[in-house]
């Protein structure tokens, strides 16, 4: 199962990856180019409460020269991850700009918008309704996360878990449709 991670740099993709995967903060941030540059592919063994589930994790480079290029790796029945740092204007870290390049390649996309830094305590406003509306064929979450705290990474795991249980279910249904 993949896990394709998007947002503008710096709103903290590489460093929940490695949360998620477990690893200290920052530990990661010493052997990967910081920000990353093109896409870095690592491989991740989620045990959560309920399932194991294997994942490749895609995570992009949020400089604008790549913008485009990451069309082509997004795969139908991957897990997007949208994560956005609260302290940046909704409008400018162009939510609609990454869920508009999600839904042209899979147009019934998981995807968990994550607010970032959650232990800076900036309140986020985020309109999951309004974006709902606007890509009503998307299956659309939001979790909040602290990748420096540890805060919400162990519920991202679940759900992340759960999502790719849910794409492997519809996976076998369509197969089985054949
Ligand atoms: N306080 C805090 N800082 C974070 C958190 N996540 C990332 N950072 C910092 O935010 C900056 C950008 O993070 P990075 O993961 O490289 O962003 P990317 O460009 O989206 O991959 C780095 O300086 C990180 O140390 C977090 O949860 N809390
Ligand atoms: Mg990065």
């Amino acid at each position: 199962m993949v896990i394709s991670v998007h947002s503008d740099g710096g709103a903290g993709k590489t460093c929940l990856l490695n949360a998620l995967r477990g690893q200290p903060f920052g530990s990661a941030l010493a052997t990967l180019p910081a920000p990353t540059d093109g896409v870095n592919v690592v491989e991740w063994d989620c045990v959560s409460a309920d399932h194991n589930v294997r994942f490749n994790c895609y995570d992009f480079a949020g400089q604008e020269v790549y913008y485009t290029t990451h069309q082509l790796f997004l795969s139908a029945g991957a897990v997007y991850l949208l994560v956005w740092h609260p302290r940046t204007n909704v409008s400018d870290a162009r939510l609609q700009f990454w869920l508009q390049s999600i839904v042209v390649r899979d147009r019934s996309a998981r995807v968990i918008v994550v607010s970032s830094h959650s232990d800076e305590n900036v309140s986020s406003k985020m309109p999951l309704t309004e974006l709902q509306m606007h890509f009503p064929t998307l299956r659309l979450q939001q979790l909040a996360v602290s990748s420096l705290t540890g805060d919400g990474i162990s519920d991202m795991r679940s759900a992340l878990a759960a999502c790719a249980v849910q794409a492997a279910v519809v996976m076998l249904i369509r197969l089985k449709a054949l």
